[in-house]
Formats: C-alpha cells, sequence, structure tokens
C-alpha cells in the first residue's frame, strides 16, 4: 500500500553458526566479496593503524526526549543507545531536504499525523485515506528526507550499540515515533532532536561482525542459531520495499506464550494500538531505516532463549525467528 508507506516517510517521523566470528577489520570500501576472504588475504585501502575509530556517541531515551549531541561529524558512527524512560523508543535518524530545520518539522510536518491517529481510532479514516490526506497536507519536501538509520526499538531499563554511516553533512532529525499509552506520538511529545553534521573522517575501521544478516524483499536471511554472549550483526540492507519507505531491523526476546501475530501487528503503527506503549514483547535495539544499498551493525549481549528479527515495514512477512544456545 504505497500510500501508507509514503505516510510512513512523511512522518519525520534486520543449523549455521558462523563461529568464524572475527573476521579482519574492514575500511568501509570492502565489498562483500572482499569479506568471503580469508581475514590474511582481505586487501585494505589503508592500514589498520592509519584508519579512523568509529565514532561513538551516548544516547539516551526518556519519557519524553532524546539526549544527544547538537553536532556531529559524517562518518561511521556507532549509538550507545540507553533507554531510561518506561516506555518503548527508538532513536531513527535522517537528512532534512536543504534549508529545512527541526522548525520547519514541527510546524508542517508533524503535526499532520495527530489528526490521522484521531481519524483512525474514531473510525472517520481510514487506513486507505492516509496517503491522500498527507498529500494534501504535508509540503513535498516532507516527502524527500534521506534516512540515514539509527538505533531500533528498545525496552526500558536495557542499552544496545546501533553503528551506521552518516553519509553527508547536512541538517538531521532525530526521531522516536512510539505511540505513548494513550495513542499521542513521542514526536509530538518532545522526542525530535535536530544534528548538524558537518564532514568528518573517509577511512575508519568498521566493527567485525560475528554474524551477517540480509533484508529482502522474500525476507530475512541469517543465522538460525547463535550462541550466547556478546554478538555483533552486520545488517545489509538487500532492498527496498514497494513505496517510500525503506526497511529497518529490531530485535526482540521472545517468551513461551509470545503471540507472533500480535508483535506483527504492534509493529505497524497505521494500527490501532501498533507502536503503542507497551509493547508485546521486550526490543533488545535494532537498527532503524536504510536505503538498500546501505548496512549497519548490532552489538548486542544474547543469554540462551528465543529471539525475533522484525521489520517494521511488512512485519508478517519481514521476520526471522533465532535460537540462542550455551
Ligand atoms: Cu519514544
Amino acid at each position: 500500500m504505497p500510500g501508507l508507506n509514503i505516510f510512513k516517510s512523511l512522518f519525520s517521523f534486520a543449523l549455521v553458526i558462523m563461529l568464524s566470528a572475527c573476521g579482519a577489520p574492514q575500511s568501509e570500501v570492502a565489498s562483500n566479496e572482499q569479506e568471503k576472504m580469508t581475514p590474511q588475504a582481505l586487501p585494505q585501502a589503508v592500514p589498520r593503524a592509519e584508519l579512523t575509530p568509529v565514532n561513538k556517541v551516548d544516547i539516551t531515551t526518556t519519557e519524553y526526549a532524546i539526549l544527544a549531541p547538537d553536532y556531529l561529524p559524517t562518518g561511521w558512527t556507532t549509538f550507545a543507545f540507553t533507554n531510561r524512560g518506561g516506555q518503548e523508543h527508538f532513536v531513527a535518524m535522517y537528512r532534512l531536504v536543504e534549508g529545512k530545520t527541526i522548525e520547519d518539522q514541527l510546524r508542517d510536518v508533524a503535526p499532520a499525523f495527530d489528526p490521522i491517529m484521531q481519524g483512525l481510532r474514531s473510525g472517520e479514516m481510514t487506513k486507505a485515506d492516509i496517503g491522500p490526506f498527507l498529500e494534501q497536507n504535508v509540503p513535498d519536501w516532507g516527502l524527500q528526507m534521506t534516512w540515514v538509520g539509527g538505533a531500533g526499538l528498545l525496552s526500558n531499563g536495557h542499552s544496545v550499540e546501533a553503528t551506521f554511516n552518516i553519509d553527508k553533512p547536512g541538517i538531521y532529525l532525530l526521531e522516536c515515533y512510539v505511540k505513548a499509552p494513550d495513542g499521542q506520538w513521542h514526536t509530538l511529545m518532545g522526542m525530535l532532536h535536530q544534528i548538524q553534521v558537518h564532514p568528518g573522517p573517509t577511512e575508519q575501521e568498521l566493527p567485525d561482525a560475528t554474524h551477517n544478516l540480509t533484508v529482502a524483499n522474500t525476507g530475512i536471511s541469517g543465522p538460525e542459531v547463535v550462541k550466547a554472549g556478546k554478538h555483533t550483526f552486520r545488517i545489509d540492507i538487500g532492498e527496498n520495499p514497494p513505496g517510500f519507505l525503506p526497511y529497518d531491523l529490531h530485535l526482540a526476546k521472545l517468551e513461551e506464550g509470545t503471540d507472533l501475530q500480535q508483535v506483527y501487528f504492534w509493529m505497524d503503527w497505521t494500527n490501532v494500538g501498533g507502536l503503542r506503549a507497551p509493547a508485546p514483547v521486550t526490543f533488545l535495539g535494532g537498527i532503524e531505516q536504510m536505503r538498500a544499498g546501505n548496512h549497519g551493525y548490532v552489538s548486542v549481549d544474547l543469554a540462551p532463549g528465543n529471539y525475533l528479527w522484525v521489520s517494521e515495514v511488512n512485519a508478517a512477512n519481514i521476520n526471522m525467528p533465532f535460537v540462542v544456545i550455551e
């Protein structure tokens, strides 16, 4: 349903155990083909000693704020994300069209989403009305932000590291558009934060991935069993879904009796009750929306149990359960 995806984009609002865990350090020019080579054979454009470390940034969420820097350099960036709120939060990052700022977003784009949810709750609107409503009530530039990543859904009291590439200077926003228990958007309650990005390093040392995941229109490919412990998942966005909003990928801990259909329903903000706190599962982080061809990393410490990778976009199809063993 393209209209819905457009709406979403307007709502400025990722038994084979890869035990060969520690690959060689990769410069950002490393290709997938290169990754398949042995560590000894991996060509490097720049010696490791000359690579700049990934920029590590502390990000904290509360109700209702995103505590983050106001300025950052371009380049690979790790969000060391802690959720100190009581509700689920995420931190999606996108670049605005040149010349636009958080003031423009708050005045011209974000408010359009309130009447939509009110209309959906009351039954006066259906999902089919969302796209046309936004086309009439949001300027074109509101459709044209560039999603670069950020840290995925995180339950209260948890921490995670998400690494992604901020590729160009510009005005970026961090946003959480989870809904409060009363249905109000976190965005409009204070969870929109502007970051001005200036030119940074070009050759950086990227995380060593222990596992690889790829998100495509047919689903998610990756390991179905992993060992307990600290892991860094490399998440490649292989394709874009139909419509405007690219894929993201979130990690959820499944419990005995977790209703997967309920989880998939919850991932879709256009559902009344969708993305509305509290979530039906514990979220452990993830990577936020990125266009096809990009990738990011999620570093988490996993205890034995059952888990789920799931995207906000088309969650009923773009998901993959996996098991963590001793
Ligand atoms: Cu939030």
